[in-house]
Formats: structure tokens, sequence, C-alpha cells
């Protein structure tokens, strides 16, 4: 039966030696918590690092760890104590972290670390590619593993790769800063889908993709060379079940039934009748912004004192990655805060935080879930932050406000929270005493329409739906596939091209003959096309046609001298071999004056872009400007020229990062069929990349080879990769 593996860094369960024994305990954190349901009902396999390292293992411990592993359906990537440094403690934490949650200053470049993060991802994938089996399905998780979709499938290209990052995505200004950029994106396009909490790191992505690799992107699908990949968001939810269920058992805890922390909590509050616990949960960890919440609580007991006495911040800090220094100062740092606002406001009976370093048993935060009023959630960074989510699960009488900070992944779907912007103290304060004094019908009628929301979109559906996609996409994938202009397909179109007796070729020119070049008059043809082209031309038996949306003047200029046929300007000109330019169309150009002067205007705006003056049409280039601006403004542009358009008897072309003006009616297909005219022809041959291109494909005959250079949406027969797989083939039509 075929599985799914989840990878990650961390297991579900962490390992601990303890005297001659290996003792498992569940991990803490967003990623475990949430993957875990997932795990436990798929049947699958997690493979991940143990959390002990080779130096600590005897032969002995290590069988018990194996044991205890297969136990919880997990294997391991056993890695020594300078693997973890560098991979994990180092680049993972020094640079991914920080850099991706905006924390420019606090990433380290360092070309040791990113170098055994790599031999690590390598280790990784060749664990897991020793536990695939046929129909598996491989889903990587985080950013401690964004190069090892791209090593697994160098290994097997065969399988379907998923990868979700549980982090944010930053801004390509930030993400450019990164010296190993290229490989990072690179190695995460190794999967077939990659999902994000949310629809702004998604974009975020894409960007970078677009603006370092250069790959074109078509809404979310990026097209690479020869596959290609989807981008998605996909917010993760909770096991909303387990934490509604767990806080309906805990509110029904009599007496000693309770657990110490409850029994506490009770105290306090029949002691201090009217007081409100206001919680704080996180991982110690800079991107939380506890610092930030520790003052704004101070600002808000100095701005309203009415509150002293009446209110406690509950805090429970999770000791998170101690051995990078930027913890340990904020350890120091929040000890600090927490001694001082304590010394400043505490009395005899009352103190306003409570601090707790540790981590907790799920049953004791079950306890602060349903026991505080208010959570106070207050990340400077995060990419979803699942701690909201689970509050609302457990508010079973549907009371209880959250405070959210905006830069959450999570205030994206909860908009129905309080919302507030973790580093203006003043709306926390005041947000704060809102939360606080807002009657209960709110409370309920906001929470109401959150548990609504959140038990429906829970991390099993989160998982179903990215599965889905990852399927969608792998069948979509396959389907190019067969399409693909593969050696046997190659083999029977050479076959029939050498049993024909009267062939002719029609071969578009940019981006199929010649790859795409910054400047349009770079893309010149080179002797080695000149010496296949008069080979194949050679032959009596075939026609060949050179087809271009380009100028009549450029292509006489580089082809004139030659005997093929030319076809420019998408049909508006005619070359037979050695005779007069011959025009195909009876066209004008008097239209140009109402036109050329709205593209003047658009190309003022827009740097990079150029206008391209033909005899019967006029284009405008965008390649070199930014990507988004130059595909906003060409959608712009497109609805600018509506109406001239249709009032001139008009029509646009889009080309490949280019839109053309021209006399409706003017295209390849009608042009190439007027090649047809008054001959028998047993084998018609057409190729191009674009949009242009596909009138060949659909107005010649039904028995036409008819060929899409790159992955982009066709009509065409067949698939071939690029510009160098288009020349191998012309070698194979020379050489026959
Ligand atoms: C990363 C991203 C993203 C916390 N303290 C204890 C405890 N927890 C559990 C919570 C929750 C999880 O840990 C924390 O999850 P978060 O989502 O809040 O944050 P990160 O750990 O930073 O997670 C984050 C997440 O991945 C998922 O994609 O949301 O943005 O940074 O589930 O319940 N559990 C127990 N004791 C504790 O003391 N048992």
């Amino acid at each position: 039966m075929s599985k799914t593996i989840i990878i990650s860094n961390r297991l579900p369960v962490q390992l601990e030696i303890d005297k001659n024994d290996v003792i498992a305990t569940p991990s803490v954190g967003g990623l475990a918590t949430g993957m875990k349901s997932v795990h436990r009902d798929s049947n699958g396999l997690w493979i991940g690092w143990s959390g002990l390292v080779s130096e600590e293992l005897t032969p002995e411990l290590e069988e018990k760890v194996e044991k205890e592993l297969n136990k919880n359906q997990c294997a391991s990537v056993n890695l020594s104590q300078e693997e973890v440094n560098g991979f994990y403690f180092g680049f993972s934490n020094k640079t991914i972290w920080p850099l991706f949650h905006y924390f420019m200053e606090y990433a380290e470049f360092e070309l040791a670390d990113w170098e055994i993060y790599k031999t690590v991802n390598r280790k990784f994938a060749a664990v897991v590619v020793s536990n695939i089996e046929e129909g598996d399905t491989i889903w990587i998780h985080d950013y401690q593993l964004l190069v090892l979709a791209k090593y697994i499938r160098e290994l097997r290209p065969d399988v379907s790769i998923g990868f979700f990052l549980h982090i944010p995505f930053p801004s390509y200004e930030v993400f450019r800063t990164l010296p190993w950029r290229e490989e990072i994106l690179e190695g995460m396009l190794g999967a077939d889908v990659l999902g994000f909490h949310t629809y702004e790191y998604e974009r975020h992505f894409l960007s970078s993709v677009q603006r370092i690799l250069g790959y074109n992107i078509d809404f979310n699908t990026i097209l690479l060379e020869d596959r290609t990949v989807k981008a998605d968001s996909f917010p993760m939810g909770i096991d909303y079940d387990k934490f509604a269920t767990a806080a309906k058992e805990n509110n029904a805890l009599r007496g000693k039934e309770k657990s110490d922390v409850q029994l506490e909590i009770d105290k306090h509050l029949s002691k201090n009748g009217e007081t409100s616990l206001v919680l704080s949960i996180d991982r110690l960890d800079y991107t939380k912004g506890i610092p930030s919440r520790l003052l704004a609580f101070e600002y808000f007991l100095d701005k309203y004192p009415e509150f002293k006495g009446k209110v406690r911040l509950v805090m429970l800090a999770v000791p998170s990655r101690s051995n990078v220094p930027q913890y340990q100062l904020l350890k120091n740092e929040v000890d600090q805060l927490v001694g001082r606002i304590n010394g400043k406001f505490s009395d005899i009976g009352w103190t306003p935080i409570w601090y707790f370093y540790r981590s907790l048993p799920f049953e004791n935060l079950i306890d602060l879930y349903t026991s505080c009023e208010v959570a106070l959630l207050t990340p400077l960074r995060d990419g979803m932050n699942l701690v909201a989510k689970e509050y609302i699960a457990c508010r079973e009488d549907k009371t209880g406000v959250l405070i959210l900070s905006e830069m959450t992944g999570a205030s994206q779907e909860m908009s129905e929270t309080l919302l507030i912007n973790p580093n203006n103290y003043e709306e926390v304060a005041d947000t704060l005493k809102q939360a606080l004094e807002m009657p209960k019908e709110e409370q309920i009628e906001r929470n109401t329409a959150l548990q609504k929301r959140l038990k429906r979109y829970n991390v099993e559906r989160w998982a179903k739906d990215f599965m889905e996609t990852l399927e969608e996409t792998t069948k979509d994938n396959e389907q190019q596939q067969i399409k693909k202009l593969n050696a046997d397909r190659r083999q029977r179109l050479m076959n029939d091209y050498k049993n024909s007796k009267s062939r002719i070729l029609f071969f578009d020119y940019d981006g199929t003959l010649a790859p795409f070049e910054k400047l349009p008059e770079s893309a010149y043809p080179k002797p080695e096309l000149f010496d296949l082209l008069d080979k194949i031309h050679a032959d009596p038996k075939t026609e060949l046609v050179l087809i271009t949306g380009r100028d009549k003047f450029t292509f006489n200029k580089w082809f004139g001298h030659k005997d093929y046929k030319l076809i420019t300007e998408h049909g508006a000109w005619f070359k037979d071999g050695k005779k007069e330019w011959e025009m195909l169309e009876a066209l004008t150009n008097d239209w140009f004056e109402v036109i050329i002067p709205v593209l003047e205007r658009f190309t003022d705006r827009t740097p990079g872009s150029l206008i391209e003056e033909k005899a019967f049409s006029v284009a405008w280039h965008f390649r070199n400007t930014d990507p988004d601006l130059g595909q906003r403004r060409a959608n712009q542009l497109k609805s600018t020229l509506q109406d001239l358009i249709a009032n001139n008897n008009l029509e646009i072309l889009e080309g490949d990062k280019v839109i053309e003006i021209k006399v409706s009616g003017v295209n390849k297909g009608r042009s190439a069929c007027k090649m047809l005219l008054g001959k028998k022809h047993d084998f018609i041959f057409s190729i191009g990349d674009d949009w242009t291109d596909e009138f060949m494909f659909k107005e010649l005959p039904e028995n036409t080879y008819t060929v899409k250079v790159g992955l982009k949406k066709t009509i065409a027969k067949y698939y071939i990769d690029g510009t160098t797989q288009v020349r191998e083939l012309v070698k194979d039509f020379a050489n026959s």
C-alpha cells in the first residue's frame, strides 16, 4: 500500500537518554503539534532527526532508539554534533530563521554553515530514498529542508513531492540579500507543489523566483524548462476537536480531579474576586515580541491604573534554541523586564505577571486556555500562530477575547479577533482595555464565527487540501510528460519525415530557433543555425518557411540572402527565396497616429519598455521591465486601447512579454495556410513558443505535427522543453 512520507527536521517525539534507556516525549512546537494528527491517521512514515547526536549513541542505545522510533512510525537521520551545529543552530537558526522573519540584523551568512546545511539535506535525501516504495508521496516540511526536494528529485525523478513552509517567505527585497538565494530557490523548486500559510508569502516567493531565476509564471504555476511547479496558500488549521474536547472535559472536572495548576488558578480567582487573567504563550523567540508585549502591558498599567490589582498577565515562555546567542540574550531581557515590572507594580496581594519559563504538559495548557478571559498574542512576525487558534477552540461557552498581532499569518483568517500592530503600545494598551470591558454577547458573537471556521478548516482539511493539490499537479505534470516529444515520438516523426515526398516546415524564430535576449537585435542567427537550415533547405523535397512576428526589415537583413521562404509581421509580408517581398494582405498603417501616442505614454511611465514600429503593426515590449509592473501596465494598456482597436478594425496579439497591435484577421495561421494552396504536402510540421503560434496550430490541417516550445497551455499535439531541444530537433531534420 502506498504511503505518505512526512519529513521534517524534528520528529513528533523527542528522545532523551536516561541512564541506559531511551525515553520518548511528545515534541512541542507548531509543526509537530499540527502534523501529529495527520501522521497518526495516514499510516505513513515520519523521517527526521531524533534529537540525539551520534557521539552520544552506543550501538546498544542505537538499537533502543530504533525500536522507540519504529513504535511511533518514525525513522531517523543520524547527525553528528558538528552537523547539528552547522545545519540546525547555524544555517537554519542563524541565517534562514532571522532573515525570513525580517530580523536582517540577526542574519549571519557563514559559508561553512551553508555547506553543512547542504550536506545534511543530502543525508535526509538518502534516508528518504531508501524508504520510498512504489506510489509513495513525499511531504517535506519547513525551512531546515529548503533544498531537500531537489536532492530527492535528482535521485528519484518519478516521485511526487510536496513542500510546506511553516514560516513566512519574506519580500524579495529581503530574500535577495541571501548569498545563496539561487540555490535555495532551485532547491525548493524540486517539489511539485509549494505550500505557504498565506497568499502574501506565496506572492513573495513567486516574485523572488521571477526576479532571481527569471522563470515565467502563469498565475501561480512556475514554468521550468522541463516541468511545472505550483505554489499555493494553505492556511494551517488545528486539531479542533482535540482541543475543544479537552477543554470540555477540563471544565467538567470538580474538586480534587483538577490539576495543581488549575487549583492554583481557582484559588487566585476566588481570592481576588473580579480579577481577569490575560494569557500569553509562545516559544521564547525574538520573533514572538515578548519584550514589547511586556512593555505594552506596563504602559497599559500606567495608562489605566484602575486595572491594577484586577488584571494578571500569565506568561508561558517555552525554552527554545538556547544554544543560539540571540535566544540567551532574549532570556536575560525577558527575566529583567518581568522582574522590573513586577517590582514596580506589585503589592502584598498582587503581582501583575506570572511568568513560567518551561514547557507545560498538555492538560495544563488547556487549564490556561480555559481559565484566561483574554489572550494577548503579539508576535512581531509569525508564519501562522497556532496558539491563537487553540485558544479560540478551547472556549467552550464562546466567551473570551483574543488580541492578535497583524503580523501573524493567523490574523488573515481571524478578522473577528482584535487585531493590533505589536509595535504600537498605545494601540495594544487601548485594545487590552477594550478586551477586558467587552460585553459577553459581543465576545460570543465574535467567537461563534471564529469557532465555526476553525472547526471546518481544521488540520485534517488543511492536509487533505494540500495532498489533493499535490495529486492534481502531479497528474497535470504527467499529462504534460505524455505530450512530450520523447525519443519514441521523435523517432516516429523522423520516420514520417524521411518517408514523405513533399514536406513543408514552419519554424517560428524567437523563443524557438533562437533563445530570447535582453535586446531583440541581439537574437540574430548564428552561423551554426544557417548551416542547419541550409542543409534542410537543400533537399528539393522540403519547403522551409521561417514565420515570425518580427519586422520585414530585420528579417531581410538576417535571412534576405538565403533562399528560404520568409513570412514576417505575423503574415503581412512574404518573401519566396530570392524574389522580392510581397504583401500577403492588403494593409494600411494610417492608424499608427492614433495608437502610437498611447504606447508612448505607457513607455514613458514604464522603465525598460520599448515600442517597435513595423510596417503594418506596432509592438510594445515589456521584457526588460519589472515583471509585475510590466504585466500590470500591459493589462492597463489593453483596456485603454479597447475602443481605439474596435473603431479601427485592429486587434491585439499577446506574445511573450509583448503586446502587438495590428490589423484584424492577419495571423500566422492564415498566412501558413496560404503556403499550402495548390500543393499536396504529405508532411507538415509547425513549431513555435508563444500565443501567436497557436493560430498556426489551430488552422493548419489536422495531420500537421504541431509542437509547442515550453510548457504553456497549448492546442499543439506535442511539447518540447526549450530552444536547446529545438536545436537538437533541427539537427535531426538537417541530418535526415
Ligand atoms: C511554527 C511557526 C506556525 C506551546 N507551548 C506548549 C505547547 N505549545 C504548543 C502550542 C502550539 C505550538 O506549541 C506552538 O505553535 P505556534 O504556531 O504558535 O508557533 P511555532 O512553534 O513558532 O511554530 C508558526 C507553526 O510553525 C505551524 O506552521 O504557526 O508561525 O513559527 O501548538 O499548543 N504544548 C505543550 N506545552 C507547552 O508548554 N504541550
